[in-house]
């Protein structure tokens, strides 16, 4: 008999890296095999986490279709992507990777279901960037946005995101409407929309969020820092624990809670100023200064101040553990500290 496994994609970045060492502390975890698939080597504090590591390209059908043969999944984290920085500088690559990539695994995971006659779990980090506010004027106004609200993506990023929202939600309750013979069991797709993440244990790589764990970590290593948006904007944040926590929760949540397939979340927000106060007052030697790359920061501009989060909360419990005050004294701080002390 072969065991139930959980299959990580993505497996070495930020939110991989928190959720492999996450599974690793749960007595539910026990009976599951963890496989961790990413391009890059897995980072060397996690591979006694794992029961299989593949390095491997998600585009690679022959890869996959191995998978299919080997294992037997049951939940899908499908976390790789290329974030909405890199996305933009080779936007046909990151079509291929985060589209042809995120239909490879959804069809993976149908063919699993079909397999072993029981719905495959799959959660899928959209974002944020599947927002886009027109203006400045018009993102004040709107303040904390649903769901349903200005989704015109600006980056290619955002319209992928966005795409595979509806791709997942489409395998999860209409796949194969027009079979004759079609089968009961699926995709169980389930989604939330992060705002911009900071980690302590690692740093982020391609997004345009990533100014925030940027300055926080540079004031650790008491290097200065120039940061590519401008004082007054402003997004949601997360600090990581509480991405995993509500990525987990969501896949605990049953089925017939759901009223819908894709949550907005969110912990805080902050605007770069306030950020950098927070920081300058638990390092007083931080050295910050703001250098907005106009691009960059006016993709940041685009996206909402806030997002309203009701609809997880009231289906599924999200509440986050980390207001902006916890998250950068009882976790940003005293961890981003001790990995420069050494
Ligand atoms: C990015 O900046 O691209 C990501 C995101 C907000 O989804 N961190």
């Amino acid at each position: 008999m072969r065991k139930p496994a959980v299959l990580v994609t993505g497996a070495n970045g930020e939110v991989g890296y928190g959720l492999i060492r996450r599974f690793a502390e749960m007595p539910a975890m026990r009976d599951m095999d963890v496989i961790a698939l990413d391009l890059k080597k897995l980072a060397y504090e996690l591979r006694d986490m794992c029961s299989a590591i593949i390095v491997g390209d998600i585009l690679d059908e022959n890869l996959l279709q191995r998978l299919i043969s080997e294992y037997e999944i049951h939940a899908v984290y499908h976390l790789a992507a290329l974030l909405s920085t890199r996305a933009e500088f080779s936007p046909d690559t990151a079509h291929r990777v985060n589209v042809d990539g995120t239909l490879n695994l959804l069809r993976l995971a149908h063919e699993q279901a079909r397999w072993h006659g029981n719905p495959v779990t799959f959660l899928f980090p959209s974002s944020i960037a599947v927002y886009g506010l027109p203006n400045l004027a018009t993102k004040a106004e709107a303040g904390r946005v649903t769901e349903t609200e200005w989704n015109f993506p600006t980056t290619m990023y955002g319209c992928n995101k966005s795409y595979c929202e509806n791709l997942g939600r489409y395998f999860a309750l209409h796949y194969r409407q027009l079979a004759a013979e079609r089968s009961t069991v699926g995709v169980d797709f389930r989604a939330v929309r992060f705002p911009g993440l900071i980690s302590a244990a690692t740093m982020p790589s391609g997004g345009t969020s990533d100014y925030a764990a940027e300055m926080i970590h540079a004031a650790a290593k008491r290097e200065p820092y120039a940061c590519f948006v401008s004082e007054s904007a402003k997004i949601p944040f997360m600090a990581m624990p509480d991405a995993i926590q509500a990525l987990l929760d969501l896949a605990a949540a049953p089925v017939e809670k759901l009223t819908q397939r894709v949550y907005n979340v969110t912990s805080f927000s902050l605007s770069a100023g306030e950020l950098r106060d927070r920081v300058v007052k638990a390092f007083p030697e931080a050295d910050i200064t703001f250098e907005p790359d106009l691009p960059r920061a006016q993709i940041v501009d685009s996206w909402p101040a806030d997002v309203d989060d009701t609809p997880a909360r009231n289906d599924w419990g999200w509440k986050p553990q980390y207001d902006a005050d916890r998250a950068f004294s009882d976790y940003l701080v005293p961890q981003i500290s001790e990995r420069y002390r050494k």
